[in-house]
């Protein structure tokens, strides 16, 4: 199949999940087709099915601003025409969906049919999407997908709940690649950060209010009284001076350390003990995933899709968003027995396999198969 892939080309999320799922593809012999602004960042092996076609906003001086959703779709149109692609898969609703709409509208007009399918990660829903100024766009361009997917039961009923969606939504979650994401041995950055043996626990996100991060550092500063333990803070974004400053307030700044976007977490990982995941939403929780997938138990909230994919008291606890009594007392549960560490590690990883790529990339083909079907089926009758 030809394949173009649709997404914002970011450190992690969506951009992630899109970038991954193409470079499955093409290790499938599909041919794959990324249509975004910038080198997605995962996009980092040469494979002779995948292609990068770049999307340039111009600027001029009449736009104060430009009209990427108008450009995208253009360029939607151009790959899809000279590429001779098969199917669209755009994630995250806006602007995608409704740029892949224009782009299918302007194909007909030259007798060129092409099935779209949308997958919701999220904020695309659960933030961005609710706002009123969005609402009417996303309803529609869900509902003018040929297939939507959510990555998570949640995600498909709020989705359901916010928006008059008239299709079916298939839940196709998440997945994690146990080839790259697997606990190394990196013993030696373990000592250097913790000297004395301390527990290790790691937080990874892009630092948006949504995520909690201070609730990171509260939480870790109460363990840290327990337990002796270093914090890895992963990832950068808006919120990071202010848990900065909460740190120096706590004066607790000698065990956290701020790594900010790191490529290589896994190897973060692979020395872990503990990851931290206390978000305000949180559709599905990759980087969960990938922890566990790392033998890393979790501690997040009840946010969103978390409870489908941390199993509470198995793979680590799942708390009330804002409990950081709550999640302190069982990040020292966790931590303060090895035997218990241990064990909840190999359910983490046990769990983590059920989400292995090869499980949902077929998930995705065949999903691609049911749109082509159905489209080859309108163009007979
Ligand atoms: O978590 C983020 O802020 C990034 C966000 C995105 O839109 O790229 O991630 C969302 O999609 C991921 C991939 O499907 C999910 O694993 C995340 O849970 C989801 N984030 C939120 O719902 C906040």
């Amino acid at each position: 199949m030809k394949i173009g892939i649709v997404c914002y080309p970011t450190f992690g999320g969506s951009g992630v999940v899109a970038t991954e799922l193409g470079k499955a593809l093409a290790k499938k012999g599909h041919q794959v087709h990324f249509i975004t602004y910038s080198q997605p960042t995962r996009l980092d092996f040469f494979n002779e099915n995948l292609f990068y076609h770049q999307v340039d906003v111009r600027t001029y001086p009449l736009f104060q601003y430009p009209p990427y959703e108008l450009v995208l779709s253009s360029k939607m149109v151009d790959v899809v025409k000279y590429e001779k692609l098969d199917v669209l898969h755009v994630h995250y609703a806006i602007p995608h969906a409704s740029a892949a709409y224009m782009a299918k509208q302007i194909l007909a007009t030259e007798g060129i049919s092409i099935p779209v399918v949308t997958t919701l990660h999220g904020t695309d829903i659960t933030l961005v999407g609710k706002d009123a100024s969005f609402a009417p766009v996303v309803t529609f361009s869900i509902n003018a997908s040929d297939g939507i997917t959510a990555v998570s039961e949640n995600l498909r009923t709020e989705t359901y709940d916010y928006f008059n969606i008239t299709k079916d939504i298939k839940v196709i979650p998440n997945f994690v690649d146990l080839d790259r994401f697997k606990r190394q041995k990196k013993e030696h950055f373990k000592r250097a950060i913790c000297p004395n043996d301390e527990c290790m626990i790691v937080h990874a996100s892009n630092f948006r209010r949504v995520k909690r991060v201070e609730d990171v550092v509260r939480v870790f500063d109460k363990v840290r009284k327990k337990v002796p333990a270093k914090l890895l803070m992963v990832g950068d974004g808006p919120e990071r001076s202010n848990v900065e400053k909460l740190c120096r307030e706590l004066g607790a700044c000698e065990d956290i350390r701020f790594l900010g976007k790191l490529e290589a977490i896994e190897e973060v990982l692979s020395v872990a003990d503990l990851f931290l995941m206390p978000s305000e939403k949180e559709s599905f929780g990759l980087a969960a995933l990938e922890a566990m997938a790392c033998e890393v138990p979790v501690v997040t909230s009840n946010a969103g899709g978390l409870p489908e994919l941390n199993i509470d008291g198995e793979t680590g606890y799942v708390l009330p968003v804002g409990d950081i009594e709550g999640m302190t007392e069982k990040s020292i549960y966790i931590l303060s027995s090895p035997e218990r560490l241990d064990a909840f590690k190999k359910r983490a990883l046990a769990r983590a396999k059920e989400f292995e790529v090869s499980h949902i990339v077929p998930l995705y083909e065949k999903l691609y198969q049911e749109v082509l079907d159905k489209q080859k089926n309108v163009a007979l009758s």
